[in-house]
């Protein structure tokens, strides 16, 4: 027993006089200068307005904070992703930061750089894992809430619909949070009025064409549908385009709810083929900024920060539309 605790403390020790060696943590030294930190940052690709946005956002903030970051885009690939997080354990980055893609499969690499000391910061996108030592704090939108809000538009809608009401769902990309938890939140509250009835659902991967391909399929074997709710603002575009293709009109034909409220969806929505959005904000660079300062100072930050977000009507797009940054 001795002799262990002895080789114990041995290592300890060793740990304690090669301090970082091991590691890129920069708290175990005390702060790093801002100009010495790196950040990593693994983005999901550039599949919608709300991605551009995102991304747009996180390099502006690092820029203008003086913390370098480095950038990798994964093409809404799990495996693309895996590597750009192993490439940044190898080159010992202080923090890393990524919007997980899909939920699950992340524990083995997330094991990996908990290992080498690098902390990570969930941005955006849950992960399902049982371990939740394997980040530092996870910072983005309530995707059950923004579901809520949007089924909550229909249900209002209808109120007094005596019949049924035939709802498409366009998914988001398939095992990604914001698409099993809008869906989820959506159904919950359109629950309570059973005439509200979702006809078909499938994914449109949050990309315009997505929208575009599935609803045109769709519509052939529901001509009769009554309303979209798109889990964001281009699958929703593309589902406009495809309305219209079909000789009908999108916003009044077929209703369209969607979540994001980007410029071309409050567009859309202030043109009248978009009936209601749900806000869900990209700009979180400056709360990732202030993470990991909060890291480099050996804080520990919040596990959870939920962005605020609201919702837009025709008129309150067509208010908000000349001051929209993104
Ligand atoms: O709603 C969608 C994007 O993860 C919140 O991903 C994000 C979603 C966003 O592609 O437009």
């Amino acid at each position: 027993m001795k002799k262990l605790i002895g080789i114990a403390a041995t290592g300890a020790m060793l740990l304690a006089l090669t301090g970082c060696a091991t590691s890129g943590n920069a708290a175990s030294d005390g702060p790093k200068p801002l100009d010495e930190l790196v950040v990593g940052f693994a983005q999901v690709g550039a599949e919608s307005g709300w991605r551009t946005a995102n991304t747009k956002d996180i390099q502006a903030s690092f820029e203008e904070a003086g913390i370098e970051l480095k950038f990798s885009d994964a093409q809404q690939k799990q495996e693309n992703q895996i590597k750009a997080i192993r490439s940044y354990i190898q080159q010992q980055v202080d923090v890393i930061a990524f919007s997980p893609v899909v939920e699950t499969g992340w524990d083995a690499v997330l094991n990996e750089a908990k290992a080498a000391g690098i902390p990570v910061v969930l941005t955006d996108r849950a992960v399902d894992s049982q371990d939740d030592s394997l980040y530092v704090s996870f910072l983005g939108s309530d995707f059950v809430a923004e579901g809520e809000k949007a089924g909550q538009w229909v249900l209002d809608e209808y109120a007094d619909s005596s019949e049924s009401v035939k709802i498409i769902q366009l998914e988001g990309t398939t095992g990604a949070a914001p698409a099993i938890d809008r869906a989820e939140g959506f159904a919950e509250v359109i629950a309570e009025n059973p005439n509200l009835e979702v006809v078909a659902s499938q994914t449109g991967d949050f990309t315009r064409a997505g929208g575009k391909q599935v609803t045109e399929a769709l519509l052939k074997s529901n001509p009769d549908v009554d309303l979209i709710y798109a889990h964001n603002d281009d699958m929703g575009l593309g589902a406009i385009e495809a309305i219209e293709a079909a000789g009908m009109e999108p916003g009044v034909d077929i209703k369209i709810v969607t979540v994001d409220a980007v410029k071309d969806g409050m567009q859309a929505l202030a043109d009248g083929k978009i009936n209601f959005i749900v806000e869900c904000s990209p700009l979180l660079g400056k709360q990732l900024v202030d993470i990991v300062k909060q890291i480099n100072d050996g804080e520990a930050p919040e596990k959870r920060i939920i962005t605020e977000e609201t919702t837009f009507t025709q008129e309150e797009a067509i208010e908000a539309l000349p001051t929209r940054q993104y």
